[in-house]
């Protein structure tokens, strides 16, 4: 069986976008895959967290994992931290990258860009980082929304420079792109990802919204004066990305729901996305409450480091034995 491994990283409320782009994903994957996910902590500390909200966070992104359908017996769940040669094995593949590597990641660029103060040096060596979450396991895909795509493509650059001067050591993984949902965009401004960390809360919808506030949401959101039910992705971005969302939540083709609001309005459109969405988030809530109520988060991510450390911990040794890093008597 292939190996997919994907990380998140809660740096606030898991949103609309991280269920459509990629937790939804993970959950379909793991029937046909040997699944790991893990909750990357350490990458959200690249920018300042108040430390009582972080501890929040990610409590609340192991419950939304299980409730939205990771079962804890077919893939492994765990936290980065618990698992310690994620760090090592980042602080080598940090040596292996050069900084013209680094300058090239848009990410990193347009926070730079963006006159963004007080950025880190683990914000820049983040993709290092996550090589390294990738390479420990040997993993073949990597399912993310768009934005990661190019991380993973530094991974394999990575891993191939590695295999050339140190022989044969990781598999080369390949990114893995939804065709339809990896880019859902604000419902308030479409040109820009539904993010987290909006400024404002009006275009992003998180998971633990409470169900109203997402109908208004949805309702107010940004769409265009032509009036015509159509794909137009360029003209009208905000109706298409009520479209798309539709689309992905309910396997239906795009083309497919256009036919049926075909020569409606916008509204009614707005009416039947919202329901979707509505329908799909009270059954997660519920699950996420059961599970906090339930306590057995703790134990979950107990067993799951263990799976982890024991495909991990056997991996960076390998690494330092090539590297030339060990002296054995
Ligand atoms: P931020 O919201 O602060 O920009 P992020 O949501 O991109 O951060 P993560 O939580 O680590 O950061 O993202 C987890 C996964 O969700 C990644 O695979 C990412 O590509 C995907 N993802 C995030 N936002 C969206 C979106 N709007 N549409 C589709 N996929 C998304
Ligand atoms: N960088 C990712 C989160 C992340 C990740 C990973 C995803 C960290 N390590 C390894 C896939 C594989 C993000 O910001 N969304």
């Amino acid at each position: 069986m292939k190996r997919m491994l994907s990380g998140i990283k809660p740096t606030g409320q898991l949103t609309l976008g991280n269920y459509i782009g990629a937790l939804r994903n993970f959950v379909n994957y793991q029937d046909d895959y040997e699944m790991i996910v893990f909750i990357a902590n350490l990458h959200c500390i690249t920018e300042y967290q108040d430390p009582a909200d972080l501890k929040k966070n990610l409590t609340d992104a192991v419950a939304l994992y299980l409730a939205c359908g990771l079962d804890p017996k077919r893939s492994v769940i765990f936290l980065q931290t618990d698992v310690h040669s994620h760090a090592e094995l980042g602080y080598i593949m940090a040596c292996n990258t050069y900084l013209g590597e680094l300058n090239r990641m848009t990410q990193f660029k347009d926070k730079a860009q963006k006159g963004e103060k007080n950025m880190t040096a683990g914000l820049y060596t983040y993709p290092c980082l996550m090589a390294a979450d990738i390479l420990l396991y040997d993993a073949n895909y990597v399912p993310v929304g768009e934005d990661q795509k190019q991380h993973v493509e530094l991974t394999r650059d990575l891993a191939q420079r590695f295999n050339n001067k140190y022989g044969e050591t990781f598999v080369v993984p390949e990114p893995l792109i939804a065709k339809v949902g990896a880019r859902i965009m604000s419902l308030s401004d479409p040109s820009k990802k539904m993010s987290k960390s909006e400024e404002t809360n009006k275009g992003c919808i998180y998971l633990l919204d409470d169900l109203k506030d997402v109908r208004k949401k949805i309702m107010s959101a940004v769409t265009d004066s032509i009036g015509i039910i159509q794909l137009d992705k360029e003209n009208q971005p905000g109706l298409y990305n009520l479209i798309e969302i539709a689309s992905a939540l309910t396997n239906k083709a795009m083309e497919d729901i256009v036919k049926e609001f075909e020569g409606q309005g916008y509204g009614k459109l707005k009416v039947y996305v919202a329901d979707i969405v509505c329908e799909e988030m009270e059954k997660i809530q519920k699950r996420y409450h059961e599970i906090i109520d339930s306590r057995q988060i703790e134990n979950i991510l107990k067993e799951g480091a263990q799976r982890a450390s024991a495909i991990a911990d056997p991996k960076l040794e390998t690494v330092k034995k090539k590297i030339g890093l060990e002296i054995k008597y």
